[in-house]
C-alpha cells in the first residue's frame, strides 16, 4: 500500500505542515488507500523536506509532484469540470498559498518569540528526551535562516501582519458564498487552501493570525466542510 511519510499530527488539525497536510488531504478526496509512517527528521527524506510518499518501490517528494504523480497513477474525476481558465485561477490560488503565505505561517510560528514556548512543545512532543534538549534549537535557528534568505523576517511584524490581513481578505473574496474554492465541489486546489485555513484557524500556533482569520466566517465554515474527509 501506498506510503505517505509525513510529521505526527496535531490534537486539532491533521498536520501542523501545510504540505503533510495537503498531500493527506488530497489522499483522502481521492479516495486513495495509504498508510501514514511518522517521521521527525527532514534531512533524512529524498528531497530534505516533508512529505514524500513510497509507492510501488518509488519515493517521490515534494507535494505539487506527489499530488501529480498521483494524478497519474490514480485517476479521479475531482477536477474534470473545470475549464483550463478555471485551472489556472485554481493553480495561482495554490501557488499564493504554498510560496507566500506559507512563509507568513512560518513566520508567525517561528520568528514571533511570544508563541514559541507553546510551538517548541507542541512540535517536538515525540522527540526523546537527550534530543528534545537541544533539537528544537537548532531547528528553529534553521528556521529563521531560511526566514531571512526568504525575506519574509526582514518586514516589521505588523507588515507580516498586515500582509496576512489583506491575502486572507482576498482568500475571503475568493471564496465568497461559495462551498469550495473553485464552486460547489471539492477540487485540488481545496487541498492546499484547506491545509493553510486550518492550521491558521485551529493548531493554536498563530493566535495572531488566528485572530485575523476568524473574521471571515466564511473561511471557518469551509474548513468544517473541508474536515469532513477525515471523519
Ligand atoms: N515544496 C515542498 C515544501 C515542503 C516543505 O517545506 N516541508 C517542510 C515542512 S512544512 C520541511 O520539511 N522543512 C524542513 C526543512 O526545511 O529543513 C512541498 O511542496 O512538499
Amino acid at each position: 500500500m501506498l506510503k505517505l511519510y509525513q510529521f505526527y499530527p496535531l490534537p486539532t488539525v491533521p498536520n501542523a505542515s501545510l504540505f503533510c497536510m495537503k498531500v493527506e488531504t488530497y489522499l483522502k478526496m481521492a479516495q486513495i488507500p495509504y498508510q501514514t509512517v511518522h517521521w521527525m527528521n527532514p534531512s533524512k527524506a529524498p528531497k530534505g523536506k516533508l512529505p514524500f510518499i513510497e509507492d510501488n518501490g518509488q519515493k517521490i517528494a515534494d507535494s505539487r509532484f506527489i499530488i501529480e504523480y498521483l494524478q497519474r497513477q490514480y485517476p479521479n474525476t475531482l477536477d474534470d469540470h473545470l475549464s483550463p481558465q478555471q485551472k489556472a485561477y485554481g493553480a495561482a490560488l495554490a501557488r499564493m498559498v504554498d510560496e507566500h503565505l506559507y512563509w507568513v505561517v512560518v513566520y508567525s510560528r517561528w520568528q514571533d518569540k511570544a508563541h514559541w514556548p507553546l510551538l517548541k512543545q507542541v512540535f517536538f512532543a515525540h522527540m526523546s528526551s537527550p534530543l528534545k534538549w537541544f533539537v528544537p534549537q537548532i531547528v528553529r535557528k534553521l528556521m529563521l535562516k531560511q526566514l531571512h534568505n526568504q525575506g519574509m523576517s526582514r518586514h516589521l511584524p505588523d507588515e507580516v501582519y498586515h500582509i496576512a490581513t489583506d491575502d486572507l481578505q482576498h482568500l475571503a473574496n475568493a471564496l465568497g458564498k461559495q462551498a469550495y474554492f473553485l464552486g460547489d465541489k471539492p477540487t485540488t486546489v481545496d487541498a492546499s487552501l484547506y491545509a493553510l485555513l486550518a492550521n491558521v484557524l485551529y493548531s493554536g500556533l498563530t493566535p495572531r493570525l488566528t485572530e485575523i482569520a476568524k473574521k471571515h466566517t466564511n473561511l471557518q465554515h469551509y474548513c468544517e466542510r473541508m474536515a469532513k474527509f477525515f471523519d
